[in-house]
């Protein structure tokens, strides 16, 4: 899963008004007022040839007299946002592994045992949730391994959907440029295209040996089996988050304190459980609170004790959610939700990313 356009298509979820436009997120460098790169560009400022990584003095110009927006980055909001789409992908209750701030894998294999057409309806019910639950439209792709399943991702974007079953990798492949394959960036492509390797099915047909030769064992074994769709690396679950949450929609909008805490006693009991099961220690609590008109509010506390019972959260949400809905006044809640954060590792708890180590 990977969301399209992240941070530009994260500002025009707060600024409805700028759909429709050019919009670019920049990273300023403070040295003269456009001095920077692109960070991110919806696809209406991709189609004048806006890129990441690009000057922002050059995508001025490509966009000039186009009615685009230019704003800097908030690191902040977008990591906030990121956590809750993990969130909701988390609750599909198969092992996820974030992988960036908008790209993570889930292993779908315990879920579906192997059965793809079920990994579709899965993977379709993901973007969905994503959508209802934060407003952002993500890709999807699905595919025996990793390396197959991003680049189905890649591919199918933006707000796409692409499953590659086992008997299709071989023609899904072979015909793509070899810079599709992760890892392989210019320096790689350049060596592979003096080769005569131009295409991942190219690549897929040189002996195993001249490739370990040129690049090493670790990236030579890697491009003779990514290229045969062979690479099988497992999806190794996430380590060090901040914060754990889960968001429900509620049955009706409410501004009722008791009415919503209500429909928040499952996902507490969840969110202690999934705590308590990841060796967490939690000693802050927050509430989460989306109005009906889509703007999304918080409210948190530290405490001096981990929270360890459901009447302690119970207690600490019921407060947050009182003094929250007081200062909203008339304004009624469509989704809310529960977070803890402050996490620490319980003493003597240890995952298994602590053992492997995790990137
Ligand atoms: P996409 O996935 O092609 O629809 O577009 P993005 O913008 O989501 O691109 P992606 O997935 O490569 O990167 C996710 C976010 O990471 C992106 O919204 C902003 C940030 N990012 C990506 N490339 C750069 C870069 O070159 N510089 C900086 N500062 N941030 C970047
Ligand atoms: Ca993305
Ligand atoms: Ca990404």
């Amino acid at each position: 899963m990977d969301l399209d356009y992240f941070f530009a298509q994260a500002e025009e979820l707060r600024r409805p008004e700028i759909r429709g436009r050019p919009v670019v997120v920049c990273v300023y460098s403070g040295r003269t007022e456009v001095s920077g790169a692109v960070a991110s560009a919806n696809y209406v400022a991709r189609s004048y040839g806006v890129k990441a990584g690009m000057p922002i003095s050059w995508a001025m110009k490509l966009l000039e007299g186009k009615d685009a927006v230019f704003l800097p980055v908030d690191k902040q909001y977008y990591s906030e946002l990121s956590e809750r789409v993990f969130g909701v992908i988390e609750q599909v209750g198969a092992t996820l592994e974030v992988v960036s701030i908008d790209e993570a894998f889930l292993d779908l294999t315990s879920l579906t045992d192997g059965d793809f057409g079920r990994a579709e309806e899965i993977a379709s019910s993901i973007k969905r949730s994503v959508l209802n639950e934060t407003g952002l439209r993500c890709t999807v792709g699905v595919g025996p391994n990793k390396v197959v399943a991003k680049i189905a991702c890649d591919r199918a974007k933006p707000d796409g959907l692409l499953v590659v079953r086992p008997e299709e990798v071989k023609a899904f492949l072979e015909g793509l440029p070899v810079e599709e394959l992760p890892y392989v960036g210019k320096k790689v492509s350049e060596r592979l295209r003096s080769m005569g390797i131009e295409t991942i099915g190219q690549l897929a047909a040189v002996d195993p040996q001249v490739l370990i030769s040129k690049f090493g064992e670790a990236l030579g074994t890697y491009l003779h089996l990514a290229a045969r769709g062979e690479y099988d690396e497992p999806v190794v679950p996430r380590t060090g988050r901040t914060q754990l949450s889960r968001i429900v929609t509620l049955k009706r909008d409410s501004r009722d304190p008791d009415e919503i805490l209500a429909q928040l006693e499952g996902p507490m009991a969840r969110l202690l459980e999934e705590a308590r099961r990841q060796g967490y220690l939690c000693r802050g609590v927050g509430i989460i609170a989306i109005t009906t008109d889509l703007k999304t509010l918080s409210r948190s506390r530290k405490l001096k004790e981990p929270v360890v019972d459901l009447e302690a959260f119970r207690r600490n949400v019921a407060s947050l959610l009182n003094e929250l809905l007081g200062e909203l006044g008339e304004v009624r809640l469509r989704r809310a939700g529960v977070k803890l954060f402050e996490l620490e590792r319980a003493p003597g708890q240890k995952t298994l990313g602590d053992f492997v180590g995790s990137s």
